[in-house]
């Protein structure tokens, strides 16, 4: 039985923007984020006593005209029980945060008047316990809510199958709710105009063998489509079906419409195909979400995402770990996505006790099989998933068993059934789509001989904070290991919500304006867990997206751009340069291209480029372009290739790629000497120099990333005291021109031997340097020097990797070439502040004032810089970005070596070859005054 609903404790009502969340709108139940653990310590299926319960009240006047039709409130989504209520009597309830729920309302309500629907929507459950995702725990009503009328004789369900081959077949369920089905019904239905036939034989074999009764009625509309447009993720060719059903008389009693793709998705050895082409998956996960809303997206929102996606090279989407909203099946078919369209289960706190639980057993096939129900005709979605980091049992095996019976036409994944053995069969996963499993290992498995099933990972590259690192390296694997596909990388969002730092409350859509670069509007911070007060959370776990808050790409989208150049430079080859169509199905004629030749001297020279007619998989040589000058040393030759035309998610010119090939390389010179100079070191053997604040010194430390303090590297290195060095001088030398200068830096792990030599040579000075680690020190952050400015400098210019900022394992998508940022937007404002804005491949710069006066840095070899308005002891020691007080100088980090980024915050850290191994170190550089 229902609960009789009550007036409002102290009758007085709020109003509340529906769909939205109260947890964003003023209530004392606040957002909490928790990852793993539940809010609440009752076990499954228990709920706290304690539980905040949302009643939407509204009078609703019902159209005269509905009179006689079937009347259905469909309530989009409720987080997470549902009890609805028509005039005080009870109607129905639901459960699932993230599925429609209809409620059939004819005969509760009547055409011509008013009544009063009441929505109570209750946060915690039995049903809790599934839905224990990785976000923000919010209430209330997310989607909208929609009252509408149909006849009662009316199209219950329209199953579309529409394949590679032009094959199509629309099975129709038919019901009438008055009663039996009327003599003489039949459905017809169009395909871009064209009409469909009727399936006399289905007809005749339903009559005949008195399968379907007289309230269900069923009908066949097939077609052959020649010389179809077929559908993938690159050219998503849609058509328009209408289908209806009309009374014997001939008129329409219901109507249903459907952009339908042509397209197979099958599982053939170790490949998922796509229209018989291996695709690659670049995926990423994507859960709702909206800095001001909290959950509630709306279309516009779900086209930025999508359109955001797609300019940095994304083909697919996992719908971390629920249904989407129905309008990202919509967008996703018409931009071109590959769907892995997860089902709204996640019980990771009690995982285990949970997956054989016979008293969730109806809840997960309900979950899988309302959500099948509700997208099976979209040709974006190619993967049923069965939910997320809920261990393995009977419940999915029942749910798997379901889905492969209702929709042969699709893989079924979950990623639990393969964890212990991916390579076993009979399971409830077509895919072994591990989560934050070693290249290492996904390779090995590949080469094993033991592989039975497509390997995509579910979730890779965990992109919290400044991460992402060894990215290339992954696709450079999967690109050529047969057997491995692509994956999901960890996540598309930073879920941080915009919070007023006064008064620590979330702030509402309309009540402030985003910045878009990542930072949040003066006065506000982007919050994450624990800055609403919770008890229990996770921290900063839920920055992890590859966008800020307010869909500001984050660098990472620009190495994964280039990663999925559909274009490449394959090879500089006897005077030619070959080109590669990296596409699975598009020629290269929708792309525009021009050359840049960027010389270290300074100079850049451009020429546009004409594209070869490349089907996908061929390559061509093309002449190189220019006439490489005698002069100008280190040369480098980039193809930016764009959108020849506008497509539906970029205008035309935008760029997609950047291909690059070094064409001639540096000739190292060292600066001459300066006799007759001087340069000027103190006694304790610090330089002194006009344009600096404060003399080049050791640096082991960086403001470790989210991944250094996950992965427990921080945490030695501090062990280590590297986050304290204190400098201890041991020799200074003079000679004419010339200071050689020796420090040691005692630490926990040893002594670390610093020598300066400073020689003066025309216009500045040149610095050696050496550092010599113990072999205990064998795995630090970075080993260079570190020095300050005066105040002014307010941009760098320079030749290297860039303009965004790069580091050694991250460096794939930053080209060399000439380039200038205003030097406080150099820093990436990850949402805990932590190393960022660095830059590799650096081969000489500049920071200069309005009035061009500055200082000129060479590098003895290409290196990683640092430039920004903070010390890493500043960035250390603060937790959200409004502490931060940026300084008026520079601060400058030149590093022989620096450790690559990993994803040790939750997967694998860097490879060795990016780590900064123990032993000496040796850099020099040139300082001059500009
Ligand atoms: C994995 C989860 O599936 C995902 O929701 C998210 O939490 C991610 O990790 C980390 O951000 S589960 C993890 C314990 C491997």
């Amino acid at each position: 039985m229902l609960p009789t609903p009550d007036a409002p404790v102290g009758g007085a009502w709020s109003s509340s923007h529906v769909p939205g969340v109260w947890t964003m709108q003023g209530t004392d139940d606040l957002p909490q984020y928790l990852n793993v653990r539940m809010p609440f310590p009752e076990f499954p299926p228990h709920s706290p006593a304690a539980n905040p319960t949302g009643v939407y009240e509204r009078a609703v006047d019902v159209p005269a005209e509905w009179a006689g039709r079937r009347i259905v409130l469909q309530v989009g989504a409720a987080e997470s029980v549902l009890l609805v209520h028509v005039d005080g009597q009870p109607v129905g309830m639901s459960k699932d945060s993230h599925l429609a729920a209809e409620f059939d309302l004819t005969g509760r309500v009547r055409a011509g008047t008013r009544s009063v629907v009441r929505l109570t929507v209750v946060k915690w459950s039995d049903a809790s316990h599934i839905e224990d995702q990785d976000q923000w725990w919010h209430g209330g009503i997310t989607r909208s809510v929609l009252l509408y009328a149909t006849d009662e004789l009316h199209l219950s369900d329209v199953t579309v199958r529409a394949s590679f081959d032009g094959s199509l077949r629309v099975d129709c369920r038919v019901r009438d709710t008055g009663g039996a089905l009327p003599e003489g019904w039949y459905v017809s239905g169009e395909l871009d105009g064209r009409l469909l036939t009727q399936d006399a034989e289905f007809d005749r074999f339903n009559r005949e063998d008195e399968r379907v009764s007289d309230f269900l009625g069923e009908a066949r509309l097939t077609a052959t489509v020649p010389d179809v447009r077929t559908w993938n993720a690159e050219t998503p060719e849609l058509y328009d079906l209408t289908v209806r059903l009309h009374r014997a008389d001939g008129t329409a009693a219901d109507t249903s419409r459907h952009r339908i793709g042509f397209r197979d998705v099958e599982i053939t050895g170790r490949d998922l195909l796509v229209n018989g082409e291996r695709v690659f998956i670049r995926g990423v996960n994507r859960h709702d979400f909206h800095p001001l809303t909290g959950r509630t997206v709306s279309y516009d929102d779900l086209r930025a995402d999508l359109v955001t996606l797609k300019r940095f090279g994304f083909n697919a989407i996992r719908t971390s770990h629920y249904p989407g909203d129905p309008a990202l099946y919509d967008l996703a078919d018409e931009l071109g996505f590959y769907v892995v369209d997860e089902a709204d289960i996640e019980s990771h706190d009690h995982a285990h006790e949970i997956a054989d639980d016979p008293r969730y057993l109806n809840a997960f096939v309900d979950r899988v099989s309302r959500m099948v129900l509700r997208d099976r005709n979209h040709p974006s979605v190619i993967v049923w998933s069965l939910g997320n980091e809920s261990d393995y049992g009977a419940n999915h095996d029942a749910a798997a068993g379901w889905v492969r019976r209702h929709d042969p036409t699709r893989p079924v994944q979950y990623e639990g059934a393969a964890k212990l053995d991916w390579a076993a069969t009979g399971d409830a996963t077509d895919i072994a789509c591990p989560m934050y499993a070693s290249l290492e290992e996904c390779v090995d498995h590949a080469l094993s001989g033991r592989q039975t099933k497509p390997l995509i990972w579910c979730e890779y590259s965990h992109a919290m904070g400044n991460s992402n690192g060894t990215l290339a390296d992954h696709w450079a694997a999967i690109e050529s290991t047969p057997g491995l596909q692509g994956g999901f990388i960890w996540e598309f969002w930073d879920h941080g919500i915009l919070q007023r730092v006064n008064d620590g409350r979330p702030v509402g859509r309309g009540g402030v304006g985003l910045y878009d670069n990542g930072v949040a509007a003066p006065g506000h911070r982007w919050a994450y867990g624990g800055d609403f007060g919770e008890a229990l959370h996770d921290g900063a776990f839920i920055a992890d997206g590859v966008v800020f808050p307010d869909r500001t790409p984050k660098p990472v989208m620009y190495e994964h751009r280039e990663i999925a150049a559909p274009v490449r430079i394959e090879c500089f080859r006897h005077e030619g340069i070959v080109l590669g169509n990296h596409q699975h199905f598009r020629g290269l004629a929708w792309l525009a291209g021009e050359w840049e030749l960027s010389l270290a001297d300074g100079r850049t020279l451009t020429a546009p480029a004409e594209l070869p007619d490349l089907r996908p998989g061929e390559t061509a040589a093309v002449p190189l372009p220019f006439t490489l000058p005698e002069d100008g040393g280190e040369a480098w030759l980039t193809l930016r290739v764009t959108t020849a035309a506008d497509e539906p998610w970029a205008p035309r010119g935008t760029v997609l790629c950047v291909p690059q090939v070094r064409l001639r390389e540096a000739v190292p010179q060292a600066p001459t000497a300066s006799q007759n100079r001087s340069v000027e070191v103190d006694d304790d053997g610090l330089l002194v120099h006009p344009l600096l604040t404060s003399a080049p010194t050791l640096s082991l430390w960086r403001a470790p990333t989210d991944n250094d303090e996950l992965g427990g590297m921080a945490p030695r290195w501090r062990d280590w005291g590297l986050d304290a060095l204190v400098r201890k001088v041991t020799d200074v030398r003079r000679t004419p021109g010339r200071v050689t200068v020796q420090a040691e830096y005692a630490c926990e792990a040893g002594v670390v031997r610093h020598a300066q030599v400073f020689t003066a040579v025309e216009g500045g000075v040149h610095v050696e340097e050496s550092a010599e680690l113990p072999e205990q020190l064998d795995d630090v952050a970075r080993v260079g020097c570190v020095f300050e400015t005066v105040a002014g400098l307010d941009l760098m210019e320079w030749y290297g990797q860039g303009p965004w900022e790069s580091y050694p394992d991250r460096a794939f998508g930053a080209p060399v070439g000439h380039h200038a940022v205003p030097v406080d937007e150099l820093f990436t404002p990850y949402l805990r502040p932590q190393e960022s804005g660095g830059r590799h491949g650096v081969r000489h710069f500049t920071l200069s004032a309005p009035d061009a006066t500055g200082l000129a840095v060479a590098l003895d070899e290409p290196r990683q810089v640092g430039v920004s308005r903070y010390r890493a002891a500043d960035l250390t020691a603060v937790a959200h970005h409004d502490e931060l007080v940026p300084g008026a100088g520079c601060v400058v980090h030149i590093d022989a070596a620096h450790r690559g980024l990993g994803t040790a915050s939750c997967g694998p850290d860097t490879f060795a070859s990016y780590r900064v191994a123990p032993g000496v170190h040796r850099w020099s550089w040139t300082l001059r005054a500009l």
